[in-house]
């Protein structure tokens, strides 16, 4: 089987939940950087790949995929036989894609903006989106009083969407002193076998 190929920035939380996955799966794969700062992902080679100029992108065979979750769904749904990141059961499979869409909206408008106006200058209101961090750190943390993971009594995809924008939402200025549900889920994340971290971005900065 060919290598995989992910074109990611190892500062993006939107392509360090693929590569989690990827690594969970104990999947070969080739890391392409993009130079975001560059502004690489403008350029035609780039574009051929993804016309929304964004990463990740991943490439397996004749498949060319964007946007995080929908490359979860994917390998999930390709190469985790047992279905354990991604359950059947409808009820949990719901929870599951309730995560993912919470990250597409929530998470990405709340800790992940507050990260990008600390880490690359956004033009956003840094106030507004550490408050909106803030009420969906509540949320998550609330849900998890129930149970050790987000969808349920196991680890999902879930898991892996929401854990580098809330595991780096301090980056942002946005403390997770508060919600000591959410740190105790973050260390156990941090010992799942296979789990990759995501670069912080003091090393990146400095890079
Ligand atoms: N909805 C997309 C968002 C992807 C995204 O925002 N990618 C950022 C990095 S985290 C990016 O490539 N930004 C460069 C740009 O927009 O110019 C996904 O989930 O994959």
């Amino acid at each position: 089987m060919d290598a995989i190929t992910l074109y990611r920035h190892p500062l993006s939380g939107n392509s360090h939940r693929v590569e989690a996955l990827l690594s969970f799966l104990g999947l070969e794969t080739h890391l392409v950087d993009v130079d975001l700062m560059a502004g690489e992902q403008r350029q035609p080679e780039f574009l051929a790949l993804n016309p929304n100029g964004q990463v990740p992108v991943l490439v397996d065979g004749d498949v060319v995929l964007t946007e995080s979750n929908a490359i979860l769904v994917y390998l999930a749904t390709k190469y985790d036989v047992n279905r354990n990141w991604l359950p059947t059961q409808p009820e949990a499979a719901a929870k599951v894609q309730q995560y993912l869409s919470l990250t597409a909206n929530e998470i990405q408008n709340g800790p992940a903006a507050a990260r990008l106006v600390t880490l690359f200058g956004a033009g956003l209101d840094h106030q507004a989106v550490i408050n909106a961090a803030h009420k969906t750190l509540g949320f998550i943390n609330a849900q998890l009083r129930h149970h050790d993971w987000l969808a349920g009594q196991e680890p999902t995809l879930a898991d892996i969407a929401v854990y580098a924008y809330v595991a780096h939402a301090p980056e942002g200025n946005v403390s997770l002193d508060a919600y000591p549900k959410i740190l105790a889920w973050l260390t156990r994340f941090e010992s799942l076998k296979g789990f990759v971290p995501m670069q912080s971005s003091a090393v990146g900065l400095a890079a």
